[in-house]
């Protein structure tokens, strides 16, 4: 049998380890094979091994045989989420938190200090977790992806709501890929499947009149919930991923596709400044448009028909007198007029 150990890339022994038994998984291999290729002892080999084991990972020891990885644990970890990037950029640099207040403050504290386009914080639990426009955003230990990514475009601020679209976008494309599980888009920045909230964007910008300086994507994705996860008040408008495929998911899993997505959607949007691709993603996936909305704002409430998202991101509604009304993202939720959806 070929063994494959791609070790480019990875420094840390415990992490080339992991790569070894990643590329072999489900088969044997010998200790004495890893210790030849890594130029470590048996021994060490041995160490690396009860660590992994310690944090999760199983690993099966037959003597004569070797070591055979047979679970990987849902743990957010580097190396993990390496594995299944494509990404040039982004995700390439990752800060990973045990908990936080917000990925958003964070990141946007990295920012601030000049951390690259594409940097991630990411966070197994938030003790703060953000809504739009003050509210809360529940962020239970282990349950989710808690994330903010780092984005630096060369753009006008009049540009930035367009890129709660990219994230919604690149979400619907990212959960699909990495669980087969289609999931919709409740404008501006829900993500939804039964009628229930999976996952919301909170995009936080910072510029000045001419230019963006930085702008924080913060993506919650709902994963490894049950129903009694949730508190009270979002049980009736609240699922997770698992809780809709029926079983446990790995989160780095998505994480990774989410990132390989958005890297993709950001180049066209950025580099070649088509929006247009992106915009179609989100008509396409809409649960919004075609249905009656109530549309609330700090000083007005309509109800209407969603008609079209404009080039600009914006939401076209038909009011009860017929007049078309443009709905900037920035201060509204738009609701179905019998319920969340
Ligand atoms: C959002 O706001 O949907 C944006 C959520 C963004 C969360 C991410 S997590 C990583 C990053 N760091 C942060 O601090 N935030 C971002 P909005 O549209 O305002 O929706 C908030 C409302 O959704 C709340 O008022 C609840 O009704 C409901 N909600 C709260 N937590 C939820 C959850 N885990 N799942 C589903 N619904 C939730």
């Amino acid at each position: 049998m070929k063994y494959n150990y791609d070790i480019e890339g990875v420094n840390n022994l415990r992490d080339r380890v992991l790569n070894i038994l990643l590329k072999n998984r489900d088969n044997f291999i010998s200790g004495q094979i890893i210790s030849n290729s890594l130029n470590i002892s048996r021994a060490a080999v041995w160490k690396h091994i009860k660590s992994l084991q310690e944090i999760g990972f199983v690993i099966e020891s037959v003597s004569n045989r070797g070591y055979r990885l047979i679970g990987i644990p849902d743990i957010i970890d580097k190396f993990l989420i390496e594995s299944k990037l494509q990404t040039n950029r982004f995700a390439r640099n990752i800060k990973i938190f045990e908990s936080v207040d917000s990925t958003n403050n964070q990141a946007k504290k990295l920012a601030l200090d000049n951390a690259e386009e594409g940097t991630l914080v990411t966070a197994e639990q938030q003790r703060a977790g953000k809504g739009r426009l003050g509210r809360e955003w529940v962020s239970d230990k282990y349950k989710g992806i808690w994330m903010s990514l780092i984005l630096k475009p060369s753009l006008p601020p009049e540009e930035a709501p367009l890129f709660t679209a990219v994230a919604a976008a690149a979400v619907v494309k990212g959960i699909e890929k990495s669980t087969n599980l289609h999931v919709g888009i409740k404008w501006p920045n829900d993500i939804i499947v039964n009628r229930k909230k999976v996952c919301g964007v909170l995009t936080e910008i910072s510029a000045d009149p001419d230019r963006i300086n930085y702008i924080i994507v913060g993506i919650g994705i709902n994963v490894n919930h049950i129903l009694d996860d949730f508190p009270q008040e979002i049980k009736e408008t609240a699922t997770s991923i698992s809780i809709e495929k029926g079983y446990k998911i790995a989160r780095y899993e998505i994480i990774a596709q989410v990132m390989n997505q958005f890297e993709q959607l950001y180049d066209l949007a950025v580099l070649k400044n088509d929006f247009n691709h992106i915009l179609d993603i989100c008509r396409e996936n809409s649960v919004t448009l075609g249905s009656e909305v109530r549309v609330c704002s700090r000083n007005d409430e309509f109800i209407g028909i969603a008609k079209n998202l404009r080039n600009d991101g914006a939401l076209i509604v038909i009011d009860a007198m017929g007049n078309e009304r443009v709905v900037m993202s920035a201060d509204v939720s738009v609701r179905g007029v019998n319920g969340y959806v």
